[in-house]
């Protein structure tokens, strides 16, 4: 496989961007690689700078559930473009995008659009703080709910993949008030409430943890986060940055059954336009300024272009059988990838929810932030080599989830399964377990 573009590429990138990425996970670092550089996409394929094809499983780490370069969504943002690339005034597209939000959002009766998941996490979280009069939060080990400050501590994605166990320039005291707790350990979440339970703001989690690779939460654990809540007077707060529009149309609230108070939203509902958005009960929206006096603003916020790539992206999971054909093409995919670790005689683990998946190179069930952990980091990296030099983009990390998306086809399905069982055997040969 020709890599010489992106290595190139790749040098100069790295004389003037930090690590030569704009974010630290696709440096490829952590799978002993430099990181293609892509060139162009459409549907389910990319291309790189050296015209190496893939299938691709990232989908820009979850917003094309439709694929690439979408018509209906290329269109949109053209269209919006030609009518001005940002106002900072309201614009009617706003309306309709947070009509789209409430319509098929469960829990959220009003929402405010920001322009990323990050923007989203801070800002419930400030707005849980400024409803309740509080300032503990409890979040969970492994989660990953952006680089804010207050809720970068024992975090998944990035944080997880390089071991960086805080990060320099988040003083103590900003985080002296945030709580980590073991994931799917509803037992830990009342001990530490009944410790602190008048002074906890909120208890954020991601329904879906999608970020130490991906862990479906345990029977019970979501009910019980509510049922907690309830009891001491904290707002929950579902990071559905991931799993918002991914799982269902409303989500993982609408999936598992079980309303947050606050949900904060990402990827899907801007059409891979930088965007995010929080919302909930109107009660609690309503604290927001100008209304309220909890104050968060933004001048790209309700971007038209943002607005129109995501209302479009929306229309196209309202067509008929979408959700299904989703979940039917990842469990052949899982039933694929199992079948060729059972053939290959290495263990791994493949977790799933809908279409979002991971497999872990692991003996044991993953269930947490602990056993993820135990999974062999350097057999993914022989596999995603290996997935890589076969025309199969997976994460980089260990870490990261895989999207099945729309336009991913039967035939790249088995060409995937295909991939993954000479893939395997490559581990096989080169790793212990
Ligand atoms: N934190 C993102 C994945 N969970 C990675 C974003 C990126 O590298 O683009």
């Amino acid at each position: 496989m020709n890599m010489d573009r992106s290595r190139q590429l790749f040098e100069e990138a790295c004389r003037v961007i930090p690590g030569g990425v704009n974010s630290p996970v696709r440096s490829g670092r952590a799978v002993g690689m430099t990181p293609i550089f892509v060139k162009e996409a459409a549907g389910c394929r990319l291309v790189d700078e050296d015209g190496n094809v893939y299938i691709d499983y990232v989908a820009s780490w979850g917003p094309l559930i439709a694929g690439h370069s979408h018509p209906l969504v290329v269109e949109a943002v053209r269209e919006a473009a030609s009518r001005g690339t940002s106002y900072g005034i309201p614009s009617e597209m706003e309306i309709r995008m947070a009509e789209e939000v409430v319509d098929r959002v469960p829990s959220i009766e009003m929402v405010r659009m920001v322009n990323s998941g990050t923007e989203a996490t801070m800002s419930a979280l400030r707005l849980a703080r400024g409803f309740t009069g509080r300032k503990k939060v409890i979040k969970f080990n492994g989660c990953y709910h952006g680089h804010g400050d207050c809720l970068l501590v024992s975090s998944g994605s990035g944080i997880l993949t390089f071991g960086i166990p805080g990060s320099p320039g988040v003083p103590d005291e900003v985080v002296q008030h945030t709580l980590s707790l073991p994931y799917n350990d509803l037992s830990q979440v009342e001990k530490v409430l009944n410790e602190v339970g008048e002074e906890t703001a909120a208890v954020i989690v991601e329904p879906v943890a999608a970020n130490m690779g991906v862990v479906p939460p345990k029977p019970g654990f979501l009910e019980g986060l509510r049922r907690l809540c309830d009891r001491w007077g904290a707002l929950l707060i579902f990071d559905e940055v991931i799993t918002g529009f991914r799982l269902a149309p409303g989500g993982a609230q609408e999936y598992f059954g079980v309303l947050p108070d606050l949900t904060c939203l990402g990827k899907i509902i801007g059409g891979g336009l930088p965007v995010g958005a929080y919302g909930g009960r109107g009660e609690i929206m309503k604290k927001m300024a100008p209304l309220g006096n909890v104050y968060q603003a933004g001048t790209l916020s309700g971007n038209p272009l943002a607005m129109s790539a995501g209302l479009a992206m929306l229309g196209i999971l309202k067509e008929e059988g979408v959700y299904e054909s989703l979940e039917e093409k990842t469990a052949y995919l899982v039933q694929g990838l199992d079948q060729a670790a059972k053939a290959a005689q290495v263990p791994v683990v493949v977790n799933h929810v809908a279409s979002l998946g991971c497999g872990f190179f692991s003996r044991e069930p993953v269930d947490d932030f602990e056993s993820a952990l135990k999974s062999n980091t350097e057999a993914y990296a022989v596999f995603f080599q290996e997935m890589l030099k076969q025309g199969v983009y997976l994460a980089p990390s260990q870490f990261e989830a895989f999207f099945v998306g729309l336009a991913h086809g039967k035939d790249d399905l088995d060409r995937t399964i295909e991939a993954a069982m000479q893939a395997l055997k490559r581990v096989r040969e080169n790793c212990a377990f």
